[in-house]
């Protein structure tokens, strides 16, 4: 069985992670394996970078260095755990991968050329099949996160999330550029619609993808409906 590699992208607060637990659930409920990651991190070495660059310890790199560490820490992610879940034949669902290097550190004035080459050090041509571009309003997005600091009690925002509005309305526009750019591998998602129907967009974007292996996985009928009864 061959494993697939789709990424979700888009800004704070977008519904990334929740989006990603939920079709989790769906393919597993059809028997595919799933591993979920995330970047930065996703590895234990990734991992280590994240706490230096989202703790603000390495902004006083500017923004080259800190592309640099985002580099690195994909470099090791894609080495140690995406290449080797796809070989296993698990599909692989990843929070964040080198768009939002093109996004976050492109908006923070690093030029395209250095980019470039980083992504080519890092990636070297590995891309997703699929990736979900959840697009929502900087406005709602930020207050979803802060809502869920109040509920949750954890910490304050991390070193992207301080940035003022703006800047996060420069990005959100950028991620839409990128999707405009390459239509074959990109899907944008309204990320504002209720938690339901974002998760059935998603869905319906996985099927035209991937209907094929999908059938292959369990037959389409069965476990659709075992799903819809929470098996
Ligand atoms: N970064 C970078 O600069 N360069 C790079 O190359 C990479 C990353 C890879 C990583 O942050 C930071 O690193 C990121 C960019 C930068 N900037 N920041 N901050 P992170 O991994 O810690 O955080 P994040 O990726 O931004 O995730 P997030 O803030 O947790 O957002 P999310 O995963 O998209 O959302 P969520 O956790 O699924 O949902 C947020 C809340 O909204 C939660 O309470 C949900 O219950 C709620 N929610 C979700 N969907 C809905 C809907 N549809 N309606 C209502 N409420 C909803």
């Amino acid at each position: 069985m061959q494993g697939h590699f789709i990424t979700f992208e888009g800004g704070e607060g977008a519904g990334k992670s929740s989006q990603i637990l939920r079709l989790k659930s769906r393919l597993e409920a059809k028997g595919i394996p799933v591993v979920v990651t995330r970047e930065p991190g996703g590895s234990p070495g990734a991992e280590k970078i994240r706490d230096i660059l989202l703790s603000g310890a390495a902004r006083d790199l500017g923004p080259r260095g800190e592309a640099m560490l985002f580099a690195a820490a994909r470099a090791d992610h894609v080495d140690q755990t995406i290449r080797p879940a796809l070989a296993k034949g698990s599909w692989v669902l990843c929070d964040r991968f080198a768009d939002s290097t093109r996004v976050y550190q492109g908006e923070a004035g690093v030029d395209d050329n250095y980019l470039q080459l980083l992504e080519t050090a890092a990636v070297a041509g590995f891309w997703p099949e699929l990736t979900i571009l959840m697009d929502v309003p900087p406005e709602i997005g930020l207050k979803r996160v802060n809502d869920r600091a109040k509920v949750s009690g954890n910490g304050g925002p991390d070193r992207f999330e301080t940035d003022g509005l703006p800047i996060h309305q420069r990005r959100r526009n950028l991620f839409l550029d990128l999707a405009r750019g390459e239509p074959d591998r990109f899907v944008v998602i309204d990320g504002t619609r209720d938690i339901e129907h974002v998760t059935s967009d998603i869905w319906q974007a996985v099927l035209e993808q991937f209907g094929t292996a999908l059938d292959a996985a369990t037959g389409p009928a069965a476990a659709d409906e075992a799903f819809k009864h929470g098996a």
